[in-house]
């Protein structure tokens, strides 16, 4: 067999995005309202601002944008995630970041499996937040060691998935027909079921204990619980939700708007609340649970660990002036002021190391090698030569996903668990190590400076 006969994970992964979306529009109308809003707004943004339009051509991030999407996702145990490891592996996806949200009172730790060098990026960037259940965080003894036998018993990947995550495996890759049948089989995983497979019990009882657990457990499967398109003007989305009546919620998470977007803005609207239907004696009794939502978000610079300190020291600024959380009625006043001491100029930004930028040869630079030859990147551009360009975060905010998660989960703030952060034990889970996303952004740079001078 020859190796050229396999269809690229960066292709599998397209079409895996795409059927997804296609699924979650069927399931959640309200996904493919938002879609379409968001398509609405893009191209609005782009005719509007000729500049932004340049800047995207210039950096690939053009035709990627219809089609980028985050989705997330909740497993129960070990075994389930270290197989949706190899699952991503297939598609070119990997894990990146740690997230712990049980500071935030939400009793799992995470990871966002996602592309990782330029030209995948590029080809398409479909990342899904994936969630571990931590089960020890469940106080009674006798409802952890229930939930731990309910997860021992369900097979969320069905035969002929895994079938074809070994071959891949086995072989590097899958030919077209076998592709496309990985497709379908991995689709599987992450269907909605409104049959659930507990009592409604049992439902009442591990959603006492949280919420996010009755979600978990209580189904054959980790549903995909929200598809997230990029929007270009986060605020025009969030005014044209509501001005379509659709129920979003109250504050965009993030930074405040600024004139150089960073990191990640989010907004959603509040989860369905869906039929369900509980085995009970042979019967079935209705409830309904509340999961699945839509959400919208703008990306922005990626931030150097330096920038990401700021931005930690600001947003705790804002959440801490008057002890009110996100919650508080000013919020975004106070959001706005702390903010202020961020710089918002891409030279700043650049100049003071606050975060990642790709560099780009101009015209007059193409046609000036010697210069380009001897001049630092910084002169470069203040001749013209070149440009610079910021990189987007591809990844996720904890204080940001932790206000998503509550939104959905009935609003309340739950308190924070006593326990503390396990990555080592995350990454025993899942059988590989996470990789750090600083050092993805710097590699993107030192690319771009090194192609420079080629
Ligand atoms: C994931 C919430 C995190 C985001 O965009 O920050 C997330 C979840 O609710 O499972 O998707
Ligand atoms: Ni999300």
């Amino acid at each position: 067999m020859s190796t050229t006969a396999f269809v690229s994970p960066d292709d599998i992964r397209t079409l895996f995005a795409q059927a997804m979306s296609s699924m979650y529009r069927t399931e959640v109308p309200l996904y493919g309202t938002l879609v379409d809003l968001v398509a609405e707004i893009n191209d609005a943004v782009l005719t509007d601002n000729p500049a932004l339009a340049d800047q995207l051509d210039r950096n690939d991030e053009r035709a990627r944008l219809a089609q980028e999407r985050h989705g997330a996702i909740r497993v129960g145990t070990a075994a389930e995630l270290a197989t949706l490891g190899r699952l991503f592996a297939v598609m070119g996806m990997h894990p990146v970041g740690y997230y712990d949200l049980s500071v935030a009172g939400v009793p799992v730790h995470s990871t966002a499996f996602r592309p990782r060098t330029a030209a995948a990026l590029a080809h398409n960037p479909f990342r899904v937040f994936t969630s571990l259940l931590r089960l020890e965080l469940i106080e009674d003894p006798a409802l952890r060691e229930q939930a731990a036998q309910i997860l021992a018993r369900r097979h969320i990947f069905t035969d002929e998935c895994l079938h074809l995550i070994a071959q891949a495996e086995r072989d590097g890759g899958l030919e077209e027909t076998e592709a496309r049948r990985f497709v379908l089989a991995a689709l599987e995983t992450f269907r909605w079921h409104s049959d659930a497979t507990v009592s409604l019990d049992t439902y009442h009882a591990l959603s006492k204990a949280h919420r996010l657990i009755a979600d978990v457990v209580s189904f054959r499967g980790p549903h995909i619980n929200h598809l997230t398109p990029r929007t270009l003007d986060i605020d025009a989305a969030q005014a044209a939700m509501l001005a379509r009546g659709i129920d979003a919620k109250a504050v965009v998470e993030g930074p405040p708007p600024r004139k150089c977007p960073i990191l990640l803005r989010q907004t959603s609207f509040k989860a369905l609340e869906e039929e369900v239907n509980f085995p009970e004696d042979g019967r079935s009794d209705v409830g309904t649970h509340t999961a699945r939502f839509g959400e919208i978000e703008q990306r922005g610079l990626a931030l150097t660990p330096k920038g990401r300190a700021l931005y930690d020291q600001l947003l705790n600024q804002a959440r801490d002036a008057g002890g009110a959380g996100s919650t508080g009625g000013d919020y975004t006043t106070r959001l706005a002021n702390a903010f202020a001491a961020f710089p918002d100029d891409h030279d700043t930004l650049r100049r003071e190391g606050l975060g990642y930028y790709r560099y780009a040869l101009t015209e007059a630079g193409r046609a000036d090698k010697a210069a380009v030859g001897y001049l630092p990147a910084e002169a470069l551009i203040a001749a013209g030569l070149a440009t610079a360009d910021p990189i987007v975060y591809e990844d996720f905010l904890p204080v940001s996903a932790a206000g998503i998660f509550q939104s959905n989960l009935g609003g309340e703030e739950q308190r924070a668990y006593a326990a503390h952060a396990n990555r080592e034990a995350f990454e025993q889970a899942l059988g590989l190590k996470v990789e750090d996303e600083f050092g993805i952004y710097q590699r993107l740079q030192d690319e771009s400076l090194a192609a420079l001078r080629g």
